[in-house]
């Protein structure tokens, strides 16, 4: 389905008086509201495609109706997202869940929506049907130099799928390791590792990134191959300029100062991209924002400041994505909230007065450091955030005018009540 233009600005005409009332108010608070705003509408996060289902856990899956059923309705449900925030404008596809037949009519379909197709995502962590090799013991590492080449080959694949559709990036996370101690000699799981992803590197365009995810455990619980910063940074400097680490943000153990890893890796040049998910434990996948949205601030505080003294763009030097998955919400509505919240906490991240915090920092004064900070947590960006939405022709409220609308029920009316996304 098609949201029509005036659907949306009869919304925003009910709306536009307390709105208006509470944007006057904080751009006389706030100094550079009209930059924040202008930021804002730049600013655009792609929806993973394996996103627009009901996610489910090990223990089950209650799939809520309406899904989308084919790679086209996945592209129609992101152009949905875009219509009410503005925010929306990318797709990240997962291969094989999500393989175009025909590259050059689904990269028009995306542009009909406009959107465009960020990173690729390889999967060498599950054994499809008719797989030769099985990557039950791995995939980049494997001792078989069979299997590697196998995973090898599945990425380079990925890479000519994503420029048929004029992506120009590959995030590869591998689910590599060993559950056991004296399984894996971890040397050699990863120099082959580094040996397969050098194949994989060598057949990247010239104009592409490649981005190497880490993850602390799940579904290998005594060794991840690519288990943290660490070994991901490892990688990418091994690898070369087109390699860079990729930051999700549930894929840490728990208490981890993610700001400071943020920070470390964009001193050395090499953050690529940015998985959003939030957690209370581990890899829970739950909303942005939703569990702590203080840390998700101090993220794109440090993230701001490392982009700046390095003169990047926000809106296009860094991959931004949301890797997000739900057993229990609209994956719609959800995917509405997740936005949101990353635009709240990069709006009041562009809010710290950065002069006055070194100030406090090189006075050691460090009430006045956490004062500051504070201070732009604390602000109200909301009227910010949907004047931004407003001034791009999306909805003032998009989460409410989703439910107003009845999106999800004419979805179930189009596609049936038992449809089952694509993805896990
Ligand atoms: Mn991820």
């Amino acid at each position: 389905m098609q949201l029509e233009a005036y659907k949306i600005s009869d919304h925003n005409d009910k709306l536009q008086e307390a709105h208006q009332r509470k944007l006057s108010y904080w751009t006389e608070e706030v100094a550079n509201a009209e930059e924040v705003i202008k930021k804002l509408i730049d600013f655009q996060i792609a929806i993973p495609s394996w996103a627009l289902g009901t996610g489910g856990t090990r223990f089950g899956r209650f799939p809520g109706g309406g899904e989308p059923r084919s790679l086209e309705e996945k592209i129609e449900d992101v152009g949905l997202l875009h219509a009410l925030n503005q925010s929306s404008g990318a797709i990240s596809l997962h291969i094989p869940w999500d393989i175009p037949k025909d590259g050059e009519a689904i990269k028009n379909l995306a542009a009909s929506f406009g959107l465009r197709f960020d990173a690729m995502n390889s999967n060498t962590f599950q054994d499809q049907p008719n797989q030769e090799h099985s990557y039950k013991f791995g995939s980049l590492q494997h001792v078989d130099r069979a299997v590697r080449q196998q995973a090898i080959e599945h990425n380079i694949d990925v890479i000519r799928h994503g420029v048929a559709l004029g992506s120009d990036s590959l995030t590869v996370w591998l689910s590599d390791g060993s559950c056991f101690p004296g399984q894996l000699n971890f040397r050699k799981a990863f120099e082959r590792t580094l040996e397969s992803l050098q194949e994989i590197y060598a057949a990247l365009p010239d104009n592409w990134k490649v981005f190497v995810e880490y993850k602390a455990f799940e579904p290998n619980f005594y060794s991840m191959t690519v288990g943290d910063w660490g070994s991901s940074l490892l990688f990418a400097n091994k690898l070369g300029p087109k390699a860079y680490t990729l930051v999700d943000l549930g894929h840490h153990l728990p208490n981890a100062n993610i700001e400071q890893i943020v920070s470390l890796l964009l001193m050395e040049g090499k953050l690529g991209g940015f998985h959003f998910n939030d957690s209370k434990y581990g890899d829970d996948d739950l909303t942005v924002g939703s569990i702590r949205p203080y840390q998700l601030f101090l993220i794109f505080n440090e993230l701001i400041e490392g982009m700046d003294a390095k003169g990047m763009n926000h809106a296009t030097d860094l991959g931004w994505m949301i890797d997000a998955s739900h057993n229990v919400k609209d994956p719609l509505e959800d995917l509405l909230q997740s936005v949101e919240a990353i635009q709240l906490a990069y709006a009041q991240a562009l809010l710290v007065d950065r002069l006055a915090l070194e100030e406090a920092r090189n006075g050691n004064d460090v009430v006045r450091a956490q004062e500051i900070l504070q201070e732009a947590y604390r602000t109200d960006v909301r009227p910010l955030v949907a004047e931004a939405r407003r001034r791009a022709g999306g909805a003032l409220n998009p989460l409410t005018l989703f439910r107003q609308l009845n999106i999800r029920q004419q979805l179930i009316g189009e596609r049936g009540l038992k449809t089952i996304a694509t993805g896990l």
